[in-house]
């Protein structure tokens, strides 16, 4: 990449990686099924029948100020939402197509349209999730392995129609429509030549030029402004070099399923957080709002608790950059600003006295973060020469002082 290029996606990627907690929003037509997103493959639904659903898809629930509200109140600086998933059905109001939740429901608005006007009105960024290669809907839509096969001859199919004459369009469409956004989530580009993939991202550029794209635009490595990692996978440490993201789930769906109970809690949440932002990355965790619109009460009730902790220690979240030491940590995990370390440890590892090695950093004062009076905690720093060993050691008072991780600031002599 030219160093001026290079430059522009640095810029561009600020935001977000100073952000590190998104929201992930599955909701679609498939939400009427309540079996997850993918039950019109998982059942062989035929697109005459499933395009029924749409008559009677009603999410008079709905309201974008609440599901705003939820991420503020997760702590969450950005929204992903799927303006059309794998079954083709657009959730804003497409021009290039009818299956759209505009024109083929009784509800007849636009939520993408009064979503864009909340977060503006919050503070909160709105991105897309598009699935631009698998399109059941679309008889021309060509994936490596997840076509729509029970309706449609693989033959058949001219995928350049589906690019030329839905894809590109819709892309378009959410570019132009909706104010600024703040990403494109592309997914499952299996069968998508790099040269497709590249003039994709250009094509995105040349509307919003400050719109990020995730790696899953395309099979081929590096293209996009960042790595989604593979659904809830959490890299090692050490492992990355550039800005990267885990996409989450809070049960083990997408898309909204009545079978599914399996809830994440608040403090796996947190402790998962912690982990990846030490690591350097984003966590973009999902809901999957109901057919009424609604986000389950479990879901909100535990981003809910999980915020609250954020909100106390957020300093230690946001805007940090990744743990300069390479490995895991016994007693949980880093994350650093300039001349500031915050120390999470896990409560269950919380003991008289805290030790860190490879320091090399004075620290200048040691103090709780949950302390509003900043008081100092006791250290001790030493370094053996003959074999290159920094040791701190912090005091710590009887009892950890927050919930699930506690965490202590070091202001640091230099960077
Ligand atoms: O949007 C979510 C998934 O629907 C989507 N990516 C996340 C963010 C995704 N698309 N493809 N895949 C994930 C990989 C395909 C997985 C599958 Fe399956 C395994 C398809 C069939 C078997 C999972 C299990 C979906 C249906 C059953």
């Amino acid at each position: 990449m030219l160093v001026e290029e290079q430059t522009k996606a640095t810029e561009r990627i600020k935001w977000w990686q100073e952000a590190k907690f998104g929201m992930f929003i599955h909701w679609g037509l498939y939400a009427t099924l309540a079996k997850g997103e993918w039950v019109m493959a998982a059942s062989k639904i035929p697109v005459k029948e499933y395009e029924q659903f749409a008559t009677q898809f009603n999410p008079k629930e709905f309201n974008a100020k609440e599901w705003v509200g939820v991420a503020k109140r997760a702590g969450m600086k950005y929204i992903v939402i799927t303006a059309k998933h794998h079954d083709g059905f657009a959730m804003y109001h497409s021009k290039v197509e009818k299956f759209n939740i505009v024109d083929a429901t009784p509800f007849g608005r636009d939520p993408m349209k009064e979503l864009a006007e909340e977060c503006q009105k919050q503070g909160i960024k709105l991105c897309f999730y598009y699935s631009h290669v698998i399109d059941w809907h679309h008889p021309h839509s060509v994936h490596e392995y997840y076509n729509n096969t029970w309706d449609y001859n693989l033959e058949e199919k001219a995928f350049y129609n589906y690019w030329h004459n839905l894809a590109k369009p819709q892309i378009q469409e959410l570019l132009t429509q909706y104010g600024d956004i703040g990403l494109l989530w592309f997914d499952t580009a299996g069968g998508l030549s790099k040269k497709d993939s590249k003039e994709l991202v250009e094509f995105v550029r040349s509307f919003q030029p400050n719109c990020l794209i995730n790696s899953r635009v395309s099979h081929w490595p590096n293209i996009g402004d960042y790595q989604s990692k593979g659904d809830n996978e959490i890299p090692m440490y050490g492992e990355d070099s550039g800005p990267w993201e885990t996409p989450m789930t809070l049960n083990q769906s997408w898309g909204y399923s009545d079978r599914d109970q399996v809830w994440k809690t608040p403090e796996s949440i947190i402790r998962k957080m912690v982990n990846i932002v030490s690591k350097g990355g984003n966590l973009l965790l999902n809901v999957g709002p109901t057919a009424e619109g609604i986000i389950p009460e479990k879901s909100v009730e535990v981003l809910e608790q999980a915020g609250e902790w954020i909100e106390r220690n957020g300093e230690a979240i946001y805007g940090t950059n990744a743990s300069p030491f390479p490995y895991e940590l016994e007693w949980g995990a880093v994350t650093i600003k300039p001349s500031r370390m915050y120390l999470h440890v896990n409560n269950e590892k919380w003991s008289d006295q805290l030790k860190l090695f490879g320091l090399k950093n004075k620290v200048v004062k040691a103090y709780l973060l949950a302390d509003s009076e900043r008081r100092n905690l006791p250290i001790t720093q030493s370094y053996t020469e003959s074999i290159d060993h920094h040791v701190l050691g912090i005091d710590l008072p009887k009892d950890a002082p927050d919930q699930y991780i506690s965490i202590i600031v070091l202001e640091l002599e230099g960077n």
